[in-house]
């Protein structure tokens, strides 16, 4: 496995200002003339649309943030943002029959279940779209790829070392997840889950219970809160959601529990600052996420050009992060994780 806990890291100001309206839209001109034609826009220029899990969410603003600089700089005519603004598992739906119908070329998404969105995606594909999975997968019969921020057990390995080396590698831990049918959640804590039977490391670590704050902040605030009444012996917890861990460490920071009850997960450094500085949070993680958005667009920029299908070994170049290769399952890696410390997260802006 590998993760940096220090070193530079790409910056982008976040795409701010989207969660206003579930029908948003944002157009995001790409950069003017430089287009290429070949696509089935109705003006032979390629458009992108990127639809996200829920726009609330500033983890998103970040992502986002790095798919509009990549869609402009891979040459599309212009790239826009849709979505609902809760992460239910078929709110996708009808934004994907919208895309549709407007014949965009290219639709990035994270599902918000790995089968709902199948349908509707199947339709964008035989009217002409490709689909380029981000952050959480769909079934892989309705994507030409997913562009993973990074494979998906160190995601989940990250975290339990994290979590053992807080809680001196015994007690009781919890999970604090985003919404029950993520894809991207659900791999990571079955993970996490066969890594605490199957290594003697973790042996006196004992998972009592995961609960789904649905990326929503006042509901996994809530939820944090029960499961400290529920779990009185409870020595931590992992949050791998942004909103999740946010929420927790809001929770935690006025707490009896403060500096006690250990918590870690995937945080976004600008929000889990205070934590950090205030003692409620020692270590967390997260990779860049403005570079999941930025790779995602050329990924499907070299797809609707033809350069690529998404069959493994096919590669395209992702603007200044160089060369991409596609891997077994159709899957292209963005990472690596960075671990964020009282030291560090100062360095870091996103
Ligand atoms: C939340 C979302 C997202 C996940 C990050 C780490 O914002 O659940 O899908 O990748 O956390």
């Amino acid at each position: 496995m590998r993760f940096i806990h220090s070193g530079s890291t790409r910056r982008r100001a976040a795409f701010a200002a989207l969660a206003t309206s579930a029908a948003l839209v944002l157009s995001a001109c790409g950069g003017g003339a430089a287009t290429e034609g070949g696509g089935a826009g109705a003006d032979g220029e390629q458009t992108i649309t990127f639809i996200p899990k829920q726009l609330n969410n500033p983890y998103t603003d970040v992502v986002l943030g790095g798919g509009e600089d990549g869609a402009t700089e891979a040459g599309f005519a212009s790239s826009e943002v849709v979505g609902p603004l809760d992460a239910s598992a078929s709110s996708q739906v009808s934004f994907i029959n919208a895309e549709t119908q407007r014949g965009t070329n290219v639709i990035v998404i994270a599902a918000n279940d790995p089968d709902a969105v199948g349908p509707a995606l199947e339709e964008a594909r035989t009217a002409g779209a490709k689909i380029v999975a981000f952050d959480s997968d769909t079934n892989p019969d309705y994507r030409d790829l997913f562009v993973s921020q990074v494979n998906a057990k160190d995601v989940a390995l990250i975290q339990l070392e994290l979590i053992s080396k807080q809680i001196g590698g015994e007690g009781e831990i919890a999970i604090l997840s985003a919404t029950a049918n993520a894809t991207n959640q659900n791999e990571w804590i079955k993970f996490m889950e066969e890594e605490l039977a199957a290594n003697p490391e973790y042996a006196d670590i004992k998972l009592v219970a995961k609960v789904y704050g649905d990326d929503d902040d006042t509901k996994s605030f809530q939820e944090a809160q029960g499961l400290l009444q529920a779990y009185p012996n409870l020595k931590g917890i992992i949050s791998p959601t942004t909103v999740g861990i946010a929420a927790t460490a809001r929770y935690l920071s006025t707490s009896e529990y403060k500096g006690k009850v250990a918590l870690t997960g995937l945080g976004l450094p600008n929000e889990m600052r205070p934590f950090v500085e205030d003692g409620t949070v020692t270590e967390f993680a997260l990779w860049d996420p403005a570079q999941l958005g930025y790779v995602a667009a050329f990924a499907g920029k070299a797809l609707a050009d033809g350069s690529i299908t998404g069959e493994v070994g096919d590669t395209f170049e992702a603007g200044e992060l160089g060369e991409r290769e596609v891997a077994e399952g159709g899957i292209v890696l963005v990472g690596p994780p960075t671990v964020f410390t009282k030291e560090n997260i100062g360095d870091y802006d996103f």
